[in-house]
């Protein structure tokens, strides 16, 4: 090969990482029963340290008094005091208990969002960041029952856009990553029924039948996360930069120091923020449907008529479910950029 060939080549190649802009991330959560939507949070952060995303504001999809003093807490663990918070205020979310919330009381733990009522409402903010968004720019990452989903998406225009919700989504987001449903077999059976479905399914049957064709979803089905345990010897051992440590208190107040708890929620921030390195397979195009008792019905295009190609769900082979539960937890236990120059 040719000198001037192989320069063009590397110039090629360094423009081609040159052109990879941070991923500008939005992530809604419904953190409050189960705890990986706590690491999932911190992923987000560290990813953010990083530069390999840009975090736009955090929402919460349930219900409980204490989600926007905790997201708040934890987001100024991180050094983003300022950090958006929007919280779900429709009557039928689900309300729902959690044993580490409390943890936002505890003086270990400083910040000024100390409730709900003084936080943003969750759909207003949605709609205010993607109205400020550039077109196409957005990453959502949906790890929760999809109440703000459907209600954004339902959304009419107001002060931050005339769009509808549905057309702000078609304008702005360029993939809606969600944890939620199952595509394979998983909790023992072919028929698992995911919580994030069944805990709101009018909601995500909205998201499923209104989502906008063009823009593409990905399903983390229950059975990536169940086959991504997050080892207890990290949270026993990788948490220790710091004392008392948010993540970890809040782990060990939900599943004590015994468990590996499956990372469902992180598989989706991964995939979000890092598409193309290869952590998770990818299946055919098609189009999820969601059946009245929450069952997630994937049919492929072109089969039995599906003209639709809009939707996709993760799949792992061994040695991806390796790589992607490695980075998965470096990604978790990494010291707050804040901290690192203490
Ligand atoms: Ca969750």
């Amino acid at each position: 090969m040719k000198a001037p060939f192989l320069a063009f080549c590397a110039f090629a190649l360094a423009a081609s990482f040159a052109a990879a802009a941070p991923v500008r991330l939005v992530f809604d959560t419904d953190i409050t029963g189960d705890v990986d939507d706590v690491l999932a949070l911190a992923m987000c952060h560290t990813l953010a340290d990083q530069g390999a995303c840009e975090l736009l504001g955090v929402t919460v999809s349930k219900d409980n008094p204490l989600t926007a003093s905790f997201v708040d807490a934890q987001n100024t663990w991180y050094g983003r005091p300022d950090l958006p918070v929007g919280v779900v205020r429709d009557p039928a979310a689900q309300k729902r208990e959690s044993r580490y919330l409390s943890l936002a009381d505890s003086p270990d733990y400083p910040h000024d969002l100390r409730s709900n009522g003084a936080a943003r409402e969750a759909v207003d903010l949605l709609r205010e960041l993607l109205a400020r968004a550039e077109d196409g720019a957005v990453v959502l990452v949906s790890v929760g029952i999809a109440s703000n989903l459907a209600n954004l998406l339902q959304s009419p225009g107001d002060a931050h856009s005339p769009l509808t919700g549905a057309e702000l989504v078609r304008k702005k987001v360029k993939l809606l990553s969600i944890m939620a449903g199952a595509f394979a077999f998983a909790n023992g059976t072919n028929y698992h029924l995911e919580a994030n479905v069944i805990n709101g399914i009018g909601y995500m049957q909205t998201v499923a039948n209104e989502w906008p064709e063009e823009v593409p979803i990905v399903w983390s089905g229950y059975e990536i996360g169940e086959n991504l345990p997050f080892p207890r010897r990290s949270v026993a051992e990788d948490f220790g930069y710091r004392t008392p440590h948010l993540v970890r208190e809040a782990y060990l107040l939900h599943s004590g120091p015994e468990h590996d708890r499956p990372c469902w929620d992180q598989s989706s921030v991964l995939h979000a923020v890092f598409p193309d390195r290869g952590y998770f397979g990818l299946s055919a195009p098609g189009r999820v449907s969601v059946d009245d008792d929450g069952f997630t019905r994937f049919t492929p295009q072109g089969r039995g008529g599906q003209k639709s190609g809009r939707d996709r769900f993760l799949t792992m082979t061994p040695e991806q479910q390796a790589r992607a539960l490695e980075a998965i937890v470096h990604l978790t236990v990494r010291p707050p950029r804040a901290s690192a120059s203490e």
